[in-house]
């Protein structure tokens, strides 16, 4: 069978084998991930038919207002798991803590922990923008059979076994790794079924596209003020494209076809960044990294931090590995 004809049922089928500590364990979680995604994508697409679109009327643990979207995906993809009886924990950025995830007979023999954005750039549902689901699956460290600790969470990324986002753009695409290589999956909604549209996805060396909100420009350190007049000059292959979405898994996807840079810095008013290191950053820097691409704090490379809380923050630099390399020498000129 040709790839482009491939689902993703048979997909993950054939790759079983090759997916770590292959039990089958983890084919059976990305396949309900991939049934979670299909119920969420079906709610969004009505989403501005139905009372669901606006804030839930809560505010959640980053002190954001939790859009009504949000809190569906949520336990959307919670309940899908929770049923399915394939992970003994959970964490996500809707729960102020992590989930355990207790078995039916009370005792849990599962091995895999996950990580969750459930609807990444939420934001920008009322709008009609792009968001995304982004998810990060690690095997735990305590006894099978016991009630995960948070230590099964605070692990560094590069122990991430399978990673990746859902892209609910003008297709539906799932793009995942389980560290042999990046593949993409697009959505035909007429028979719900993910083919395989990106097989071994590679991001460019280098590209001419940078990702930052540079409105907050006065807030940035001196060294990200410096790379961002870089890419304005006019020298070489520059000034660069300036694109940015303000959804991370629409401006990350984007680089990964096109090539380009991402960047969310430190600043006056997000002294440690924005996005959350254990189910937006390391996710994304395990996908970029399979994808021949770079992720950094600026200084750090991203899989090698060991967490010290659920939804710690980071700066985040992530993409074309030269324009990520490029960044962080103006972040150590500048240091
Ligand atoms: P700002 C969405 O809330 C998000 O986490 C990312 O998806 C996005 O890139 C970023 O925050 C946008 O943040 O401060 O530019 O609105």
């Amino acid at each position: 069978m040709t790839n482009k004809h491939k689902t993703l049922g048979e997909f993950i089928i054939e790759n079983q084998q090759s997916f770590q500590y292959s039990s089958g364990e983890l084919a059976r979680l990305i396949n309900s991930i991939r049934l979670a995604a299909k119920v969420v994508n079906h709610e969004i697409r009505k989403a501005g038919l139905v009372d669901i679109t606006g804030a839930a009327g809560e505010i959640n643990v980053q002190g954001e207002a939790q859009q009504k979207l949000d809190v569906y995906a949520n336990d959307i993809f919670k309940e899908t798991l929770i049923n399915r009886e394939i992970v003994c924990g959970i964490a996500s950025e809707e729960e102020d803590d992590f989930v355990i995830v207790e078995g039916s007979n009370k005792k849990n023999e599962n091995n895999y922990v996950l990580m969750m954005d459930p609807l990444d750039g939420s934001s920008n549902i009322d709008v009609n923008v792009s968001v995304g689901t982004i998810f990060s699956i690690y095997r735990r460290l305590t006894p099978t059979g016991t009630p995960v600790t948070i230590d099964d969470f605070l692990q560094p990324g590069r122990n991430q076994v399978a990673a990746g986002y859902v892209a609910y753009g003008t297709s539906t695409m799932m793009v995942f790794t389980t560290g042999d290589g990046v593949n993409g999956f697009t959505l035909n909604p007429a028979i719900g079924t993910f083919y395989l549209s990106h097989p071994n996805m590679k991001i460019k060396e280098t590209g001419k596209i940078y990702s930052i909100s540079e409105g907050y420009y006065a807030h940035f350190g001196k060294g990200m003020q410096a790379y961002l007049n870089y890419c304005k000059e006019e020298e070489g292959d520059r000034p660069y494209t300036a694109r940015y979405i303000g959804s991370l898994v629409a401006d990350f996807h984007r680089n990964l076809l096109k090539g380009g840079i991402y960047i969310y810095p430190r600043s006056k008013t997000a002294p440690n960044g924005k996005l959350r290191l254990l189910y937006e950053c390391n996710p994304m820097a395990f996908i970029a990294e399979q994808a021949g691409g770079k992720a950094s704090d600026g200084f750090t490379r991203v899989m090698d931090i060991v967490p010290t809380e659920l939804h710690q923050r980071i700066p985040f630099h992530t993409g074309s590995k030269q324009m990520v390399i490029k960044s962080e020498e103006f972040m150590a000129k500048y240091k």
